[in-house]
């Protein structure tokens, strides 16, 4: 009926997480510099860039993904593939010299944005630790 479509569908969004700003980025309803996409991943250019190249590598659908310590077994194969994007993204930004992959969780990680995200950073020598 209606009213239990109405119930299931209510029941689903209190599960949801807030929307964050990228999904917003995810739905084009703000700009950014997309440099990747595919059914499951988009990657785009950091606002605020820490190395020459700087993307970020998100889930479109963060599924339950707010943070990577929320991940559970269902999440595996998206989180391969999440990963596998970020190096196939590396390569074509020419940083065959090497790069980092980075993937701040919660308070201590100095996550700010609660959609799983990876950071790609290269096009310089890093260095290690980071701060
Ligand atoms: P963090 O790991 O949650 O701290 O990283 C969030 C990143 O998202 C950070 O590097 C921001 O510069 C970046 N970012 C962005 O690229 N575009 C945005 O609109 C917002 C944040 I808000």
């Amino acid at each position: 009926s209606g009213e239990e479509a109405a119930a299931k569908a209510a029941a689903h969004l209190a599960d949801q997480d807030p929307p964050t700003i990228f999904d917003k980025i995810v739905a084009k309803q703000i700009p950014a510099t997309i440099i990747y996409e595919d059914d499951q991943a988009l990657a785009f250019r950091d606002i605020s860039p820490q190395a020459p190249v700087h993307f970020l590598v998100i889930p479109k659908n963060r599924s339950g993904l707010t943070r990577l310590s929320k991940a559970t077994e269902e999440h595996k194969a998206l989180l391969g593939h999440l990963l596998f994007v970020a190096q196939k993204v590396a390569m074509a930004e020419n940083l065959g010299e090497g790069f980092r992959v980075t993937i701040n969780d919660g308070p201590n990680g100095c996550q700010s944005v609660y959609h799983l995200h990876l950071h790609v950073m290269g096009g310089r020598q890093l260095t290690w630790p980071p701060g």
